[in-house]
């Protein structure tokens, strides 16, 4: 637990230590008790002198976002209230850093005369990564401790820097291995006597910058920011404010990071930006599985299947240091796989990026095997064979006869039912769907398929065990596609009707990608293989003949044009080269296919392009939630922020909807229904964003933080 504020007197020094559960966020209780602590000090004549210090091993994780865009985010005092109240003390005020010193947190350690740091703390400003900048003098007083320059570093990575490489620095008067109270009692002490012999207490904000050349160093990181963060408003105007610091007085640089703060606030980017920071928490949580729930313990695994998939996975474990074991059914699998795996370690060895003795070291983890045997004592078993039912209820059922009572039995699935899978095992109980996406070792997402009989322990721990995969997870439900993959389907849809209707593969991906998707779906389908969708089509022309689609795609993969794994797909590739050219053989296949069509190609604008590819993941995902396949809008958006390159600063589709308003977003999907050739049915709202518009509501309303 943490209050508010301990007070504790050693000697002459009062010792001040502000918190709030879990992470000290200098919310307005906070931010009152610590200034009334600090006032009480200095009007104590008992009292030298004051150390603050957060609760809990941290310092503090910087001023409480979720009191942002809400009254008390600006009540009295604020955290420039705290800091003028530690500035004007006549008593030395000394900060002792431990854990975490971030944001706002800094900022007031920056406000006061003196900082002691432990060498394992840390200590940023990542209001950046939130579409902010520092707002509480951050801007201004680092720059006139540590230089432009490194303050650009500081302000703009947003990344937590190691307490030890600011030793000898003006930020911190010392940095010590332990004993951390002691040393900034001792300092508070000692200052305590100057100040008694008329010496001056230090200020941040008295500092000049002594930076020579401000100019060259932010006419530089200026044009870096415009090439690297074209969609981000947020780096640009934290160099504005940087310059402030360098070319006005203190206080009109302050007001100048008052104004840039306030115009970053009411961004689209930075809410879209905090919406993603905490629904990615929040998709940790299960709603119906409390953090108190027993957990299994995962020391070792197995993977079925040595394909890219099984490899990936397997790297996964052997990355967190779990020993897994890697199964096939031929030893020629079994070799390429794990050649797989000894090639991706030795390219990241290649270039720096792991020191070959580790390298050595995981792969001594691995474990190939023919026998099933042989994996029968591993905690969790994860299938990634070839995505037939058949083959993988065979798989289960000698998983069932064989993995030791109490293994987690998981599949790789990406869209077969899981119920089904466990229906052939006795203990459907101990099995999940752990969907990993391509490249499983790369991408962050992992969507966690509970079926109508996991067990809850089974599902809160491998919750766990993707933290510690460093995966983000998030809970679906099965369905066909569970959440990503059914999304994904009416986009590709669309998608496809357009080149139909007279758009080109290249127009589309153009469209998309400058709305902000990383990559478009042409360009994503080719890079993914266009016979995954060719099987998964084939597959719903008879489990779902009402469905229409277009069979441009089909005509494609007839070619053998499955994207860059043969070379050649909707574009051509070149041998080494992951360039997407335009490829005239498929003009010709568009072009002679739409000869069969009924419709009269026209020209579809990149407005069009993007709401019928947007609003038709953000209708089925409605979809999704009223049927309780997602338990919260946020969830969705973690899926497609963190598995389909769908752009951050627009916190993902159901944000974007809640953004454009979703009573805007009925309107436009009544208008794409009334074209004949989109799949109309598909475009009547879905009930869910028909209720919420009338009643002026959100996605995110209805359920996460934004
Ligand atoms: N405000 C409110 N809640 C916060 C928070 C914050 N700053 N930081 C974390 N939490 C919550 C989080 O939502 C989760 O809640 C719990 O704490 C644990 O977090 C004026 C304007 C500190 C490194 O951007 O980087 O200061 O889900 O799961 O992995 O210039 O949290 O349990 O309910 O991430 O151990 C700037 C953001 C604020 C830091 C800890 N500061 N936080 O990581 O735990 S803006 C940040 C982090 C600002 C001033 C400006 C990390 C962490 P719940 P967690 P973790």
């Amino acid at each position: 637990m943490a209050s508010n504020l301990l007070v504790e007197r050693l000697g002459a020094v009062a010792v001040l230590r502000f918190g709030a559960a879990p992470v000290n966020s200098l919310g307005a209780d906070t931010r009152r008790a610590l200034t009334e602590g600090v006032n009480a000090a200095v009007a104590d004549s008992a009292v030298a002198a004051i150390v603050i210090a957060g609760q809990n091993g941290l310092f503090s994780a910087g001023a409480d976002i979720k009191e942002f865009n809400t009254p008390a985010m600006f009540a009295a005092p604020t955290l420039h209230n705290v800091i003028t109240a530690i500035e004007n003390s006549p008593k030395p005020v000394v900060a002792a850093i431990e854990g975490t010193c971030l944001g706002g947190g800094l900022e007031v350690a920056l406000g006061c005369h003196y900082r002691v740091a432990l060498e394992s703390a840390k200590l940023g400003l990542p209001e950046v990564k939130i579409g902010l900048l520092p707002g509480a003098g951050g801007t201004q007083r680092l720059p006139r401790l540590i230089g432009v320059e490194n303050a650009i570093n500081v302000i703009l990575g947003g990344e937590p820097v190691p307490a030890k490489l600011f030793k000898g620095s003006p930020l911190l008067d010392a940095v010590v291995s332990d004993d951390l109270l002691g040393a900034a009692v001792k300092l508070a002490t000692d200052k305590a006597a100057e100040v008694a012999s008329g010496k001056p207490l230090p200020l941040a904000r008295n500092g000049r910058v002594r930076d020579s050349n401000v100019e060259a160093i932010l006419g530089f990181a200026r044009t870096m920011v415009k090439a690297q963060y074209p969609n981000y408003p947020a780096p640009a105007k934290c160099l504005d404010a940087i310059e402030a610091a360098a070319t006005q007085p203190f206080e009109t640089g302050l007001a100048t990071e008052r104004r840039l703060f306030g115009e970053l606030l009411i961004s689209p980017e930075s809410r879209a930006l905090r919406h993603a920071f905490f629904a990615e928490r929040a998709a940790a949580k299960i709603d119906d599985v409390p953090d108190s729930t027993p957990l299994r313990a995962v020391q070792s695994a197995a993977v079925i299947g040595a394909g890219t998939m099984g490899t990936g996975i397997a790297i996964n474990f052997l990355n967190a240091n779990i020993p897994v074991f890697l199964l096939e059914v031929g030893q020629d699998a079994l070799d390429k796989g794990v050649a797989r795996i000894q090639d991706t370690y030795a390219g990241q060895v290649k270039k720096g990026r792991l020191k070959p003795e580790d390298a050595q070291a995981k792969a001594a983890l691995l474990t190939p095997t023919l026998s099933y045997e042989a994996i029968a004592g591993a905690d969790i078993v994860i299938e990634a064979v070839f995505e037939d039912m058949a083959i993988k209820e065979k798989v289960f059922t000698t998983l069932d006869a064989t993995m030791k009572p109490g293994a987690i039995l998981a599949t790789n699935t990406s869209t077969l039912d899981i119920n089904t899978i466990a229906g052939v095992t006795k203990r459907p109980g101990d099995v999940i769907g752990t969907h990993f996406f391509s490249p499983a070792n790369v991408m962050r997402l992992l969507e966690v398929v509970r079926g109508s009989a996991t067990s809850k322990d089974v599902l809160a721990t491998t919750m766990k065990l993707a933290k510690a995969l460093k995966k983000t997870a998030v809970v679906s439900g099965v369905c066909d596609g569970f959440i990503g993959n059914r999304m994904i389907e009416q986009y590709s849809r669309q998608a496809f009707f357009m080149v139909d209707e007279g758009a080109s593969p290249e127009e589309i991906d153009a469209a998309v990608e400058a709305f902000g998707f990383a990559m478009g779906p042409f360009r994503m389908s080719d890079l993914a293989g266009n016979d995954i969708g060719w099987h998964i089509r084939k597959r719903r022309y008879v489990e779902h003949p009402e469905i229409t689609y277009s069979k441009l795609a089909d005509r494609l993969c007839e070619l053998g044009r499955f994207g860059q794994k043969t070379g050649a797909g909707w574009y051509d590739y070149k041998p080494g080269d992951r360039q997407a050219y335009s490829a005239p053989v498929v003009d010709e296949l568009i072009r002679s296919y739409r000869a069969t069509l009924p419709i009269k190609p026209r020209k579809i604008d990149a407005t069009e392009i993007v709401d019928r590819l947007v609003y038709a993941l953000v209708n089925e995902g409605a979809k999704i939630l009223e049927e309780g396949i997602a338990s919260r809008a946020s969830d969705i958006d973690i899926v497609y922020l963190t598995g389909y390159g769908f752009p951050v600063w627009r916190g993902g589709p159901m944000c974007y909807a809640d953004e454009v308003g979703l009573y805007a977003v009925m309107q436009r999907m009544e208008q794409l229904a009334r074209n004949p050739y989109g799949d109309p049915g598909f475009w009547t709202p879905a009930p869910l964003i028909r209720k919420l518009a009338l009643a002026s509501g959100s996605f995110t309303s209805a359920g996460a933080r934004s």
